[in-house]
C-alpha cells in the first residue's frame, strides 16, 4: 500500500480524499495555489507544498510544480481529484514515468475516451447501444447531409474533443444542416483546437443517467448502479439522485451488466462513469468520464462504499475482492450542489464567510472546505458544498433534504441553496418526472 499521496486539488475534493487516506493510514501531501494558503485542504493535511500563483494554469494546473511537489515530499502516488488535471492524459504519463502512480485509469483510456468518437467506436464494438447516428467523423458537409437523411431529424451536431455541450449545434431540417455545421466546427476548433465533428440523432425529452464501475487491474469489473444526472442548467449539474426515479431495479441490473461486460472487454482500470441519455425506454451512451465524480457521494451513501478508497486500493495493485453479488443497493439519496452564486442570476459572490454551521442528523453528508471565517476566493468554481441525504426511500430523502436545507446556515455570500429549496417543493421534481430540460424552464420561471 502507498505510504503518502499527493493530492493535486484543492477543496471540499481534496478532504475527501484526505479523509480516506487517513482513515487508510496513508499521509497526504496538500498542494495550494498563494490564494488558497488558508484553505482547509491545507489546514488539515500531513504536509503541504506552495505551488504557484493564484490562476489555475500557474498552480493547480502546473504539471512540474505539481512533480516537483510530490518528488520533494517523497509521495509515491497522485490521487488528481475531478477537474484539473484528472482526465488528462499526458499528466497520468509523466506521473507513472516519474515512478509514482496516478490514481485512475491508463493514459491510453483517458485518451481514448477524451475522444468521443473513439469512445463510441470502442463501445459499439463492445455492444453497448449508441444513439443512432455517423460511424464516426464526418469530413463534409455532403456526408453530414446523407447520414441526416438516413438517421432523420432533428440531428445533432458534436464536437469529437467535446463536453459541456461547448461545439454542439442542432439542426431541425435540412435547411439549418449547413449552418450547425459551420458553427459546430468553428466553435470545436476554437474551444479545442480539434474540429473534427460527428452527428447523432437528436432526443428531444431524455434523462441524463449515468453508471458508475470500478475496475481492478485483473479484469474484475463491478457496477455501483445509477444517479439520475438530468437537473443541469447550462451543463452545469445542480442536483443529483441515486437511483434514477425513472429506473427499476431490473432496468439497472441489465444496464450494469451491459457496462460490466464492455468495460472487461477494454481492459479498463480504476473509476469510471458512463454516461447515458434515457428516452422512451431505451439507453444510448454518449460519453465516458475517467474521473471521480462530483456527485460520487449519492453512490457512495446508497452502496454503503468507499469509492476513493477502493481507487487508492485498485492503484496500489489490489484486487477488487468481491464480485458484483457484494454490491447492495439500500434506500435513496440526493445530492445539492451549494455554489457561492446569487440564486436567481447565478452570478458568482465569492467573499468572507462569517458564520458557516451545517446541518446534522441522521442520514444527513455536508462535503464542504468552508469554515466560518474563511474567504471564498473568486479565481475557482463557486462550489462551496456538497449537501447530501440518505433515507429508506425517495420521499423520505426529500423530506430529509428540505429539513437538512432549512439547518443550513452559510452567512456572507449568496448561495443557491434557495434555489435548492424551491426545486424541492416543486411537485415536478416530487413526481421524478423530469426530464434535461426541465430545471432550465424552472429557473426561467416558466415550469
Ligand atoms: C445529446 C442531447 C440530445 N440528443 N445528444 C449535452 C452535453 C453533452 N455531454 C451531451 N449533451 C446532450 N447530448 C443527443 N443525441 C442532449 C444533450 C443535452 C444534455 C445532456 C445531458 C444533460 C443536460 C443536457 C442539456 C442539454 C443538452
Amino acid at each position: 500500500m502507498f505510504k503518502k499521496i499527493l493530492i493535486a486539488n484543492r477543496g471540499e475534493i481534496a478532504l475527501r480524499v484526505q479523509r480516506a487516506c487517513r482513515e487508510m493510514g496513508i499521509a497526504s501531501v496538500a498542494v495550494h495555489s498563494t490564494a488558497d494558503a488558508d484553505a482547509m485542504h491545507v489546514r488539515l493535511a500531513d504536509e503541504s507544498v506552495c505551488i504557484g500563483p493564484p490562476a489555475a494554469r500557474d498552480s493547480y494546473l502546473n504539471i512540474p510544480a505539481i512533480l516537483s511537489a510530490a518528488a520533494i515530499t517523497g509521495a509515491d502516488a497522485i490521487h488528481p481529484g475531478y477537474g484539473f488535471l484528472s482526465e488528462n492524459a499526458s499528466f497520468a504519463e509523466i506521473v507513472e514515468a516519474h515512478g509514482i502512480a496516478f490514481i485512475g485509469p491508463t493514459a491510453q483510456h483517458i485518451t481514448m475516451m477524451g475522444d468521443k468518437i473513439a469512445a463510441k467506436d470502442a463501445m459499439r464494438r463492445l455492444g453497448v447501444p449508441l444513439v443512432p447516428g455517423s460511424d464516426g467523423a464526418l469530413a463534409t458537409l455532403a456526408e453530414a447531409a446523407e447520414v441526416a437523411e438516413r438517421i432523420g431529424y432533428p440531428v445533432l451536431i458534436k464536437a469529437a474533443a467535446g463536453g459541456g455541450g461547448r461545439g454542439m449545434k442542432v439542426a431541425q431540417t435540412a435547411g439549418e444542416l449547413a449552418e450547425a455545421w459551420q458553427v459546430a466546427r468553428t466553435e470545436s476548433k476554437a474551444a479545442f483546437g480539434n474540429d473534427a465533428v460527428y452527428m447523432e440523432k437528436y432526443l428531444d425529452k431524455p434523462r441524463h443517467i449515468e453508471m458508475q464501475i470500478m475496475a481492478d487491474s485483473y479484469g474484475a469489473v463491478v457496477h455501483f448502479g445509477e444517479r439520475d444526472c438530468s437537473l443541469q442548467r447550462r451543463h452545469q449539474k445542480l442536483l443529483e439522485e441515486a437511483g434514477s426515479p425513472a429506473l427499476t431495479a431490473a432496468q439497472r441490473d441489465a444496464l450494469g451488466e451491459t457496462v460490466t461486460t464492455a468495460l472487461k472487454g477494454l481492459g479498463y482500470r480504476n473509476a469510471g462513469t458512463l454516461e447515458f441519455l434515457y428516452q422512451d425506454n431505451q439507453f444510448a451512451f454518449i460519453e465516458m468520464n475517467t474521473r471521480l465524480q462530483v456527485e460520487h457521494p449519492v453512490t457512495e451513501m446508497v452502496c454503503n462504499v468507499d469509492l476513493v478508497r477502493e481507487q487508492i486500493r485498485i492503484a496500489a495493485g489490489e484486487p477488487l475482492g468481491y464480485d458484483q453479488s457484494a454490491v447492495k443497493f439500500s434506500g435513496h439519496a440526493i445530492e445539492v450542489r451549494v455554489t457561492a452564486e446569487d440564486p436567481d442570476t447565478f452570478i458568482p459572490n465569492p467573499g468572507l464567510i462569517t458564520t458557516f454551521h451545517p446541518p446534522g442528523g441522521l442520514g444527513v453528508r455536508v462535503d464542504s472546505a468552508l469554515y466560518g471565517g474563511y474567504r471564498v476566493p473568486p479565481y475557482y468554481d463557486s462550489m462551496i458544498a456538497k449537501l447530501i441525504v440518505h433515507a429508506p426511500d425517495r420521499a423520505q430523502a426529500i423530506a430529509r433534504m428540505r429539513r437538512a436545507i432549512d439547518e443550513f446556515a452559510v452567512i456572507g455570500v449568496k448561495t443557491t441553496l434557495p434555489l435548492h429549496r424551491r426545486i424541492l417543493d416543486d411537485p415536478t421534481f416530487q413526481s421524478g418526472e423530469y426530464t434535461i430540460h426541465w430545471l432550465e424552464k424552472f429557473v426561467a420561471g416558466e415550469a
